[in-house]
């Protein structure tokens, strides 16, 4: 008996096509924090405790290391800097998104600690109107100015509009000082069989997964995955590949480059 199966792999690297992201003005590149919030108090220097600013380059804080922001890498760049609460208030970051209700999506931010001292313990927080629906916590590295990817999934559920949200957990005064940059949500598509014929099975994503490659294995763990060299047809909102079926059994993911 011959058997598919359809895998998702979620991809841990960094989301490349920000026309698709709901966050506006994630990577900070107007120079401004809005339409993004902070439960934080902009200043200038930052030396307070729950505090921001958006830099291109300097930090101002006499304990901070002074680099470049995350998008560009020069000096048109401008990132989010902050000083982290002293008390446990927040967020620091935060921003109303509009998506597809039971969706899955992956949640992108990049980090970096501003200072080797006590690096911030952050947090991604996804919330509906009821309540908090995903979490996912994540410790910035103790050398300064290294930029950092984190990644987390949620599922919108029944929801059509979600607050995206940074926290961070220690509440230190001391060290807990941190940079945001590049921050996006990306639609993970489902990868399904829609038919199966003798010899023939027919796969297919939503269009809204730009950058996916289909990929296969004939074993799981797979010790490498082969791109699927068919060129995707377009059906409806669907990319749809058929497929020889012929091995006795076969695995399919969706992966991004
Ligand atoms: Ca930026
Ligand atoms: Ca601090």
């Amino acid at each position: 008996m011959r058997t598919i199966h359809a895998v998702k792999v979620a991809t841990i690297l960094p989301i490349l096509f920000a026309s698709a992201n709901p966050i506006v003005n994630g990577d900070f590149q107007t120079g401004a924090l809005v339409p993004s919030t902070s439960a934080y108090t902009q200043s200038a220097d930052k030396l307070p405790a729950q505090t921001w600013a958006i830099t291109s380059f300097d930090t101002l804080n006499p304990s901070w290391t002074d680099f470049r922001d995350h998008t560009t890498g020069d000096a048109s760049g401008y990132f989010m800097v902050v000083n982290g609460s002293a008390t446990g208030g927040g967020p620091s970051w935060s921003q109303e998104i509009v998506v597809l209700p039971n969706t899955h999506y992956s949640l992108s931010g990049w980090f970096a600690s501003v200072n080797a001292a006590a690096p911030a313990a952050l947090e991604f927080r996804v919330r509906d109107a009821p309540g908090v629906i995903a979490t996912y916590a994540f410790q910035l590295p103790n050398t300064a100015a290294v930029w950092t990817n984190m990644t987390c999934q949620f599922n919108s559920g029944s929801a059509s509009v979600l607050t995206v949200e940074v926290w961070d957990t220690t509440a230190l005064a001391y060290g807990n000082d941190y940079a945001i940059d590049d921050l996006s949500v990306t639609v993970l598509p489902q990868l399904r069989i829609t038919a199966f014929l003798p010899l023939q099975t027919t796969l297919s994503w939503s269009t809204n997964a730009v950058g996916f490659r289909l990929e296969t294995a004939l074993s799981l763990p797979a010790a490498s995955w082969t791109a699927v060299t068919n060129v995707p047809a377009v059906v409806g909102s669907q990319f749809t590949v058929a497929v020889l079926a012929t091995n006795a059994q076969q695995y399919f993911r969706l992966h991004h480059p």
